[in-house]
């Protein structure tokens, strides 16, 4: 008897994240695509060699590269790696490519873009994922994976038992799931709803927002406030003020991704941080000072 041919898997955005997890199916023997922007992709180049360095090891895949407008199968499988702005305009754009049955995992930080698409896109099965590992691009296709960390995935939709499997057992990324996903990414939400937009704003690295009484100050004021609403959301998190000291502490020398898209002069993931919780508390009639002055200052400086 024939084995079922292997499914397809699509990564959608060929950043840090998208390049790590294309390298990491084809570490498993995955059979993967990655899909590029149009201006991207040259015509007559539908290969593309992938480099993954991590610690002292390097390895090289060829992946097969695509756009929406080259597409000829439906897509059954797909990881989407796009910031968290770009998640729902991009999955839009691929939608006439979309399996009926297709299972779609997001990647994004923050939260929003994952309740915009499970409501947009409810015929799919949808999940998220939170992640605490690091990469980033050292050239265009070779991706650094910086810091080893873990990710979560679960789903935001009722999906079928076994959706994610492949990414569990014998992965090479740390992935597991998480029935509660919500709860994960609100975690990861209140950390970089108090570290990021400061970062940006003192333009230093995480562990500089230690440094001085008046720094320490707005920092403890945006995690009193991020604190209020997550209990007020059903998140209460006792330890949220130990965990940013400790993420700050850990991660001292990183500069956070807010305040690298901020030197770069590119758009921040912070509608879907700050502006969330922001979004949140006018919903439940609360005002968020602290927040509301931080987005404030941060739009002086033209960082959006
Ligand atoms: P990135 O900017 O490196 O990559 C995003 C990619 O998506 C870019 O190449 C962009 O061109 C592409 N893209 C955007 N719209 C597209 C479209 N319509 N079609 C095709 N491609 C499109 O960002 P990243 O660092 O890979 O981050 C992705 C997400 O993962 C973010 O939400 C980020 O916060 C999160 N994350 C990143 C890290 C990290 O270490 N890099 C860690 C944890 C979480
Ligand atoms: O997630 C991060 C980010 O930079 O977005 C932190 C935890 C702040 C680490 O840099």
């Amino acid at each position: 008897m024939n084995a079922l041919p292997q499914e397809k898997w699509y990564i959608l955005g060929a950043g840090s994240i998208g390049c790590l997890w294309a390298a990491s199916l084809c570490r498993k023997g995955l059979p993967v695509t990655l899909i590029l922007r149009e201006h991207r992709l040259k015509s007559e180049q539908h290969q593309q060699a992938l480099t993954l360095s991590a610690e002292d090891e390097t390895h090289h895949f060829q992946v097969n590269t695509t756009t929406s407008a080259h597409l000829k199968h439906p897509i059954s499988r797909l990881i989407v790696c796009t910031k968290a702005q770009d998640a729902l305009p991009a999955l839009e754009s691929l939608r006439p490519h979309l399996a009926n049955t297709c299972k779609i995992l997001l990647l994004q930080n923050g939260m929003g873009s994952q309740h915009a698409i499970a409501e947009n896109f409810s015929d799919q099965t949808i999940w998220a994922g939170s992640s605490t590992d690091g990469a980033y691009l050292e050239t265009p296709f070779h991706v650094v994976h910086a810091g080893k960390g873990r990710s979560w995935v679960g789903p935001m939709t009722t999906s079928p038992p076994g959706t994610f499997d492949e990414l569990l057992n014998n992965f090479p990324l740390a992935v597991e799931t998480c029935e509660h996903i919500e709860e994960k990414l609100w975690q990861k939400l209140a950390i970089n709803c108090c570290i990021n937009g400061l970062t940006a704003l003192f333009n230093c690295r995480n562990g500089e927002l230690l440094d001085g009484a008046e720094r320490q100050q707005q920092l403890e004021h945006l995690i009193e406030e991020t604190a209020l609403i997550l209990q007020q959301s059903g998140m209460e998190n006792p330890h949220l003020k130990e965990q940013v000291f400790n993420v700050c502490h850990a991660t001292a020398n990183n500069i956070s991704s807010t305040c690298q898209d901020a030197r770069l002069g590119r758009k921040t993931e912070l509608p879907f941080i700050n502006g969330f919780l922001i979004n949140r508390a006018s919903a439940l009639n609360l005002p968020l000072p602290a927040h509301q002055s931080l987005l404030q200052q941060l739009r002086e400086k033209n960082i959006e």
